[in-house]
């Protein structure tokens, strides 16, 4: 196990707590005709923590795993989960059951909670796996009242599935420690402020939604809105209505929002371009900006992006400047508080304007991998960096991402999708001999999902394929084109040749 650098009685929890009782009055959150008070959000997550305790004094990291709608009752849940001590496992409300099996196995979590939404469909699995359940729908209310535990800040505090380079998701583990410190770094350089009202639209089992949409949003005092299922004409509804004042999403999302405003008259764009320029920021992250959405964005909103550069492990670590250029092609500049390098393949610094791997050190890093201790040891080096895999250049003082280390890592929509993950199912399916799985370049979804496949019988079809692959992963991560091949290309070593099988496609 990692060591910890920091040990200190202060406690994340109670700054959130004392936040949120500072701004008691305000909207916290607002989901339709709905809004709710940090009040209200205080008084929901210590109920539910005292349910999650039943009588006890503390969860003592326990996994508590819970699958939630985006709104006022899955941050209660995320809030209680930490008020009793335990480790929030927030599951993926897209994933099919096998997914979801191997998360609750994999954090051998004990206790779920599902809201009315989806409490049929996660209940068979609940009791196959004979877990303790908590149904919101049934509006629990605590029967005995403990004093809720003291927190030392590096309590394990969330763990959040990680696709890479092995072939199944890894469990990131990060601490009270090390959300504060996600947290604070983006409240300071974006500046973030009580009277702001973001918009949330991203899935919340990963770190973009997680951290950077809804923590930072409720550390500050602000507000925020969901719209639990995104499409482009909601988000211009919503954005018309003339609150909503800061915006994050992934490129794709940038992408659907410019090809629907391109679809209105110059009239309608105008009177969009009206409202988006009032707008204090916009960011975008997850897969890289293509400059030509950069640029169609600033003509049709007249807001110039802010983009930044983040992973599970790390939260956000690079970014462009809140005030100053921010360079089109470009993720910025360290973080405050983040240490960055760029290294050879022996860890030695490399000489400015040459390309090196983008190592992170900092309180922002997470502890560990859940239960992979080798895991773990291998993404840090021996004096504690972070190996993020990605490749980078400094140019006039910005880093400027090249590519990844890995050929087997695609990211599409913003998800981090495992070419492994996706061959290891398909080897299961009993008319698929050998297959494999790349990532084609795509201007809307950054990179397609692509599986070549060697086939055992002539009347396959790849329908059938895909529907009994949606059954077994979620659609995020299914292929969106097929090849059937008789042999997939490979060097010397009987290695596929991932890079000749892409120009295939
Ligand atoms: C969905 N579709 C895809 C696809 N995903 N097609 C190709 N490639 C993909 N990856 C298709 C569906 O099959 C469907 O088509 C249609 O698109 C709509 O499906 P959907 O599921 O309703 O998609 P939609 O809601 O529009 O999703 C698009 C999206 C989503 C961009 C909103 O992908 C998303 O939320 N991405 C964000 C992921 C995220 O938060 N990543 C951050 C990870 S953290 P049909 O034909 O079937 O109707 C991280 C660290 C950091 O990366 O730095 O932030
Ligand atoms: P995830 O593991 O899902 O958290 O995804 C993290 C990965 O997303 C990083 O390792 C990068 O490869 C990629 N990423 C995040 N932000 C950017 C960005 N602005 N530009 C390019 N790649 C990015």
């Amino acid at each position: 196990m990692r060591k910890l650098q920091h040990k200190t009685t202060e406690q994340f929890m109670l700054k959130l707590v004392a936040n949120a009782t500072k701004y008691a009055q305000q909207r916290a959150i607002i989901v339709g005709e709905q809004s709710f008070t940090y009040q209200q959000l205080l008084d929901a997550s210590e109920n539910l923590a005292q349910v999650l305790l039943a009588g006890q004094t503390d969860l003592s990291e326990k996994r508590v795993a819970f699958i939630v709608s985006p709104g006022f009752d899955y941050v209660a849940v995320q809030w209680a989960i930490w008020r009793a001590g335990g480790i929030a496992v927030p599951l993926c409300i897209s994933y099919p059951l096998p997914s979801l099996q191997y998360v609750l196995e994999d954090t051998q979590a004990e206790i779920v909670v599902a809201d009315a939404q989806y409490e049929a469909f996660i209940r068979p699995l609940v009791a196959q796996l004979q877990l303790s359940f908590v149904s919101l729908q049934s509006k629990p209310q605590a029967t005995a009242t403990v004093a809720l535990p003291t927190l030392e800040k590096n309590r394990r505090a969330m763990i959040l599935y990680t696709s890479g380079t092995t072939n199944l998701p890894k469990g990131v583990v990060t601490t009270h420690h090390n959300l504060e410190a996600q947290i604070s770094t983006l409240v300071e350089a974006w500046q973030w402020r009580s009277t702001d009202h973001i918009l949330c639209v991203l899935p919340l089992h990963h770190v973009h939604g997680i951290i950077n949409v809804i923590s930072c949003a409720l550390w500050s005092g602000a507000t925020c809105e969901f719209l639990p299922q995104f499409t482009a004409e909601g988000v211009l509804n919503l954005f018309n209505q003339g609150k909503i004042n800061v915006f994050m999403a992934v490129p794709t999302i940038y992408f659907k929002l410019i090809a629907a405003l391109e679809s209105l008259s110059d009239t309608e764009q105008q009177q969009h371009k009206a409202v988006l320029q009032a707008f204090r920021l916009m960011v975008s992250g997850s897969a890289a900006l293509p400059v030509s959405v950069m640029e169609k964005w600033q003509h049709l909103s007249g807001h110039r992006l802010l983009e930044r550069y983040g992973m599970t492990e790390i939260g956000m670590a690079i970014s462009n400047p809140y005030t100053g250029e921010r360079k089109a092609g470009y993720i910025g500049q360290a973080l405050p508080g983040v240490e960055v390098r760029l290294v050879d393949e022996h860890n030695q610094v490399v000489p400015t304007g040459e390309a090196g791997e983008i190592q992170i050190k900092g309180a922002n890093v997470f502890l560990e991998y859940w239960n992979k201790p080798e895991a773990t040891q291998k993404s840090f080096t021996s004096d504690g960096w972070f190996k993020t895999g990605d490749v980078a250049v400094v140019e006039e003082g910005y880093y400027r991402i090249l590519g990844r280390d890995s050929i087997d890592i695609i990211k599409s929509g913003g998800y981090k999708i495992s070419a492994l993950e996706i061959e290891e199912i398909l080897r299961t399916h009993p008319v698929v001999a050998d297959c494999s799985v790349v990532g084609v370049p795509n201007e809307e979804w950054g990179e397609l999902v692509a599986a070549a496949l060697i086939v055992k019988e002539d009347s396959f079809d790849t329908q059938t394929l895909h529907a009994w692959l949606r059954e077994r992963m979620p659609a995020y991560k299914t292929p969106r084109k097929y090849l059937v091949v008789n042999e997939l290309p490979r060097n010397a070593m009987g290695k596929v040749t991932k890079n000749d099988l892409k120009k295939l496609f």
